[in-house]
């Protein structure tokens, strides 16, 4: 069975675009290959977080949200990024086999970057971190939405790199899965740009756990065009398409049998049927989150996760610190 493995960030209250881009790519695949879920928690301080203990509570409730979306823990592996210690010291070694101007290319750390009044360096690596994070578990598949694709295809160099370097197959060359529809969920303000958690503006993304009040209010409010008639184009009516995406992707159809159903409904009609459609959906999910949140079964999961990926990490890793040299041989 293939491995798959992917990651999403704590570092705010995830939003329908984490749901299109990651946790509904983990519902598609998890039947067909062994899937290593992690909580990237070591990835969410490169930027500055104002209050550390939120980041804990956003491990337990993004767990209890990916179980109360379907993710079965029967059949996947959800793991602490920081529970695992070989993830930062294969970071290490990779770093070190890393060109700086490869990182300098990093399309994510200048966008980050340019919103930071100061910028550290983990920032500047993490896209190292996350190769270790890839390759630790020879994973062969990883499901991201647009914005991580550079980095997977990061790992694949460093892995290459090291397999050259030292004349073996160590690593498995990953490759990124893109979702079909729904890999970049675009800001509900300004539809040029991707939703994201760690927005200031709050109109702009849809949050899982966002009152279904406030669901329709954002979806009505979204930002479209001055034409009237609803189809897909991306370029001319980002808006629009986005909205049509989003439908697409919650009422698991194609973006052609979205289009048909709309082809003929004014931006209100389109707006009022997503809106509903998402507040019901999203409200679903709320309720079996509450009663998850309130069980045993976070930790539960998160022991048996850190335990299996422990022992394929520390190998893994031994194996690599070895051939670089460290220890007593
Ligand atoms: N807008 C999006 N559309 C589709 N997929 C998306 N992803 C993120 N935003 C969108 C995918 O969600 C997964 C988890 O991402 P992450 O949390 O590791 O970090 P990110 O990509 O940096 O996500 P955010 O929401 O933009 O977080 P912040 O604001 O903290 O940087 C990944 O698969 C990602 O592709």
């Amino acid at each position: 069975m293939k491995r798959l493995l992917t990651g999403l960030q704590p570092s705010g209250e995830l939003t329908i675009g984490n749901y299109c881009g990651g946790i509904k790519q983990i519902l598609d695949y998890q039947n067909d290959y062994e899937t290593i879920l992690f909580i990237p928690d070591m990835h969410s301080i490169t930027v500055r977080q104002e209050n550390p203990k939120l980041i804990q509570e956003r491990i337990r409730k993004h767990v209890a949200l990916y179980l109360a979306c379907g993710v079965d823990p029967n059949k996947i592996h959800l793991f602490i990024q920081s529970e695992n210690l070989y993830h930062a010291n294969l970071s290490w070694i990779l770093e070190c086999h890393t060109p700086y101007g490869e990182l300098t290319r990093m399309t994510q750390f200048k966008e980050k970057s340019a919103k930071q009044k100061e910028v550290y360096c983990g920032l500047f690596t993490y896209p190292v971190l996350m190769a270790a994070d890839i390759l630790l578990y020879d994973a062969e598949l990883v499901p991201t939405g647009i914005d991580q694709q550079q980095h997977v295809e990061l790992a694949r160099n460093i892995a290459e790199r090291m397999n050259n370097r030292y004349k073996k197959d160590l690593f498995t060359i990953p490759q990124c899965l893109l979702p079909k529809v729904g890999a970049k969920i675009k800001d509900l303000q300004d539809p040029t740009k991707k939703m994201s958690k760690s927005t200031d503006v709050p109109m702009s993304a849809i949050f899982m756990l966002d009152d279904p009040v406030l669901v329709r209010k954002k979806i009505m409010s979204a930002v479209t065009d001055s034409d009237s008639k609803v189809y897909f184009d991306e370029e001319k009516k980002p808006g629009v398409s986005n909205l049509l995406t989003i439908y697409s992707v919650f009422a698991e159809c194609s973006i052609n049998d979205a289009v048909k159903k709309f082809e003929n409904s004014n931006y209100k009609e389109l707006k009022t049927t997503i809106a509903e459609l998402l507040a019901t959906k999203l409200g679903e999910i709320q309720e079996k989150y509450q009663e998850i949140l309130n069980s045993t079964l976070v930790d539960e999961v998160l022991d048996s996760g850190r335990e299996y990926s422990n022992k394929i990490a520390e190998k893994k890793y031994r194996e690599i610190a070895h051939l670089v040299g460290f220890g007593r041989y």
